[in-house]
C-alpha cells in the first residue's frame, strides 16, 4: 500500500468527503495503491450506538476546538479504544505515506493526536496534510514536525509527485489543475472503499468548477482555489451516472462556490444531466445574477435538470454594505431572482451575516427591513441563515484590516468603531428573532450548532 488517507473526526455524518475520495482516485490512476479510510463516520456510529443524538454530535464541537475539552475526550473508554484501532489498522496496512483532510478547524486536534500516535509506532511513515483546513492548521502541524507535506489547493494534482519522491517535503500551494505524472483532469472520486449506506443521506457531493468567480471580502475561496476553473459537462454527468449506477444515490450537493459564475457553462451542464434522463434531485450555491443577465428559461432548465435548492449569500439588507464586500446586486435584482424561482417551484436557501466591519445600526436596521419585505417570498424561501460575520485569516478582509480599523483578538473576537463580540451576538440574536417572528425557518441542527457557538461567545464576553 502507498497511501492511506484518512477523514478523521469531527466532520459531518450526512455523507463522504469528496476530497479524500478525489485524491486517492488519482493515486490509483497514477497505478499507486492506495486506499480512504473514514474514521469520522465510525466515531460517529460508535457514539450513537451509546446513545449520542445528532444533535449531540454537533455539539460535540466544543470538545474538537478546546484542547482542554479534547484531552478529556480522549480519555472517554470507547474513543481511547477507537483510536488504538485505527493505528493498528495503519500498522497492518503498512502504508508508505498517510494523509489526512483537515476540513475545518474541527478536525485540527484530532490529526495533531493521531500523527503523534503515529510518529511513535511507525517513525518511518511520511504523513501529508490536505484539505482546506490545511490553511489554517498547516504551518504549525509542519513546524512540530508532526506532518512532512502541506497541500493547499489541488490535492490530485501534486500526490503522483508526492508519491514519487519527486515533490520535496514542506509546503505546497497548488493552484492548479496542471498535473504531474500524468493524471487526469478533474478526475472522479472512488468511493470503492466507503460503506456509502453508513452515512446518514444518501447525498453524494459533486464539483462542476473549482474557485470562485466573485472575490467577496470575508471569504477565504479564492485564497484557497486561485482563479475560476470550469469542468467539462460530460464528465460532470459521468460521476452522476456512476451514484446512480453503482451506488444507486439520486441526491446531489454541488459543492462550486458558485454554480452560475458562468451561465454558459450552467446551462451545458444542465443539458448533459438531463440528457442522463434519469430522475435525479440536487442543490447548488449560485450568486444573485444581475437584471438581465440570467432570464426565466435559465430557471426553467435548472428544475428540467433536478434542481430543487439554489443557496445564497445575500448577507446584508444595506446595498451600500453589500458592495464593500464584493456582493454586486440590488434588491430588484433579489426580488427578480426570488420571482423566477417561484415560478420555476425551485425554493432557496438564504444567508445572512452580521456585524460587517463597515456595517452601521442603521445598515443593520435595513437587513431587519429586507426580511419582513421578503415575507412576500415565504413560499419561496425553505430556511434562513445567519451567522456573526468572522474576519478569518488569509481572507482579504484580514490582509486589508488596517484599513477597516480591526482590531484583531483572534478570528471571533475582533472588534472596529462599528462591531465588536458584543455587537454581534446582539445583531445575531436580533435577527434570529426577527427571521422567527416573519415566519421563516432556521436548519435546526445550524440553529443548535449556533446557539452553541452563541452561548460560549457570551461566557468569554
Ligand atoms: C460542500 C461543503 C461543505 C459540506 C461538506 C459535505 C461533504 N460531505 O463533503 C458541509 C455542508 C457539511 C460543510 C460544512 C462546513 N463547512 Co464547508 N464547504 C463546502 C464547500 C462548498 C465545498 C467543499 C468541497 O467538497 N470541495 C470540493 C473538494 C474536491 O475539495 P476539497 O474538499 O477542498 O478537497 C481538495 C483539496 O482540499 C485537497 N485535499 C483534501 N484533502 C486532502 C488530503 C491530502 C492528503 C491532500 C494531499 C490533499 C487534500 O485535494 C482535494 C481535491 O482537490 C466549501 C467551499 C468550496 N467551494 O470549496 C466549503 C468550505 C470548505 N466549508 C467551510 C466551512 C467553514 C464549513 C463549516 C465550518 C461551516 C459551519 N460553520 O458549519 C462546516 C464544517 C462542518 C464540519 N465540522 O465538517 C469553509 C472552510 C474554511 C475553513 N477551513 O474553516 C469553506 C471553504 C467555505 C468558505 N467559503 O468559507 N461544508
Ligand atoms: S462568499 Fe460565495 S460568492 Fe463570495 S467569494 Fe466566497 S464563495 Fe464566492
Amino acid at each position: 500500500m502507498d497511501l492511506v488517507l484518512c477523514s478523521v473526526p469531527k466532520s459531518n455524518p450526512e455523507s463522504p468527503l469528496l476530497g479524500p475520495s478525489t485524491v486517492v482516485a488519482a493515486a490509483k490512476s497514477l497505478g499507486w495503491g492506495a486506499k480512504v479510510l473514514d474514521w469520522n463516520i465510525e466515531l460517529f456510529h460508535q457514539l450513537k450506538r451509546e446513545g449520542l443524538s445528532t444533535g449531540d454530535w454537533i455539539r460535540l464541537d466544543r470538545e474538537f476546538k478546546s484542547e482542554s475539552a479534547f484531552l478529556d475526550f480522549l480519555q472517554k473508554p470507547t474513543v481511547a479504544h477507537l483510536i488504538e484501532k485505527w493505528i493498528d489498522q495503519i500498522c497492518q496496512l503498512k502504508p508508505r505515506y498517510v494523509g489526512f483532510t483537515a476540513f475545518s478547524d474541527s478536525n485540527t486536534l484530532m490529526i495533531a493526536h493521531l500523527a503523534e500516535q503515529l510518529r511513535r509506532e511507525r517513525p518511518d511513515l511520511r504523513l501529508i496534510l490536505g484539505g482546506p483546513g490545511s490553511y489554517f492548521c498547516g504551518k504549525n502541524l509542519l513546524e512540530k514536525q508532526l506532518v512532512d507535506y502541506v497541500v493547499l489547493g489541488y490535492g490530485e494534482s501534486i500526490i503522483g509527485g508526492i508519491l514519487d519522491g519527486s515533490v520535496a517535503k514542506g509546503h505546497h500551494v497548488v493552484h492548479s489543475l496542471e498535473v504531474t505524472a500524468g493524471s487526469s483532469r478533474f478526475c472522479q472520486p472512488d468511493y470503492s472503499d466507503l460503506d456509502l449506506g453508513s452515512y446518514t443521506s444518501q447525498t453524494l457531493h459533486i464539483s462542476t468548477s473549482r474557485g470562485c468567480t466573485q472575490n467577496c471580502q470575508f471569504c477565504i475561496v479564492s485564497s484557497l482555489w486561485g482563479s475560476y476553473q470550469l469542468r467539462t459537462p460530460d464528465s460532470v454527468a459521468k460521476e452522476v451516472r456512476n451514484g446512480i449506477d453503482l451506488y444507486q444515490i439520486r441526491h446531489f450537493c454541488f459543492t462550486d462556490s458558485t454554480f452560475n459564475g458562468s451561465l454558459d457553462h450552467q446551462r451545458a451542464i444542465c443539458r448533459s444531466l438531463i440528457d442522463l434522463n434519469s430522475e435525479i434531485y440536487w442543490q447548488a450555491f449560485v450568486k444573485i445574477p444581475k437584471a438581465g443577465e440570467s432570464h426565466e428559461e435559465d430557471f426553467q432548465l435548472l428544475r428540467r435538470a433536478g434542481c430543487y435548492l439554489l443557496k445564497v449569500g445575500i448577507e446584508s439588507g444595506s446595498e451600500r454594505v453589500r458592495r464593500e464586500m464584493g456582493k454586486r446586486f440590488s434588491d430588484s435584482d433579489l426580488r427578480i431572482f426570488l420571482t423566477h424561482l417561484r415560478s420555476s417551484s425551485i425554493k432557496a436557501d438564504l444567508f445572512f451575516m452580521v456585524g460587517y466591519p463597515t456595517e452601521t445600526d442603521a445598515d443593520f436596521e435595513q437587513t431587519l427591513t429586507l426580511i419582513k419585505e421578503l415575507r412576500q417570498f415565504q413560499d419561496v424561501v425553505d430556511y434562513i441563515r445567519i451567522a456573526p460575520t468572522d474576519v478569518t485569516s488569509e481572507t482579504p478582509l484580514h490582509k486589508n484590516r488596517t484599513r477597516y480599523g480591526i482590531e484583531s483578538d483572534g478570528c471571533t473576537g475582533w472588534k472596529n468603531s462599528n462591531s465588536s463580540p458584543e455587537i454581534r451576538l446582539k445583531r445575531y440574536l436580533e435577527l434570529r428573532d426577527s427571521v422567527l417572528e416573519s415566519g421563516f425557518k432556521i436548519r435546526p441542527l445550524e440553529d443548535v450548532r449556533m446557539s452553541q457557538v452563541v452561548h460560549d461567545r457570551l461566557q468569554h464576553l
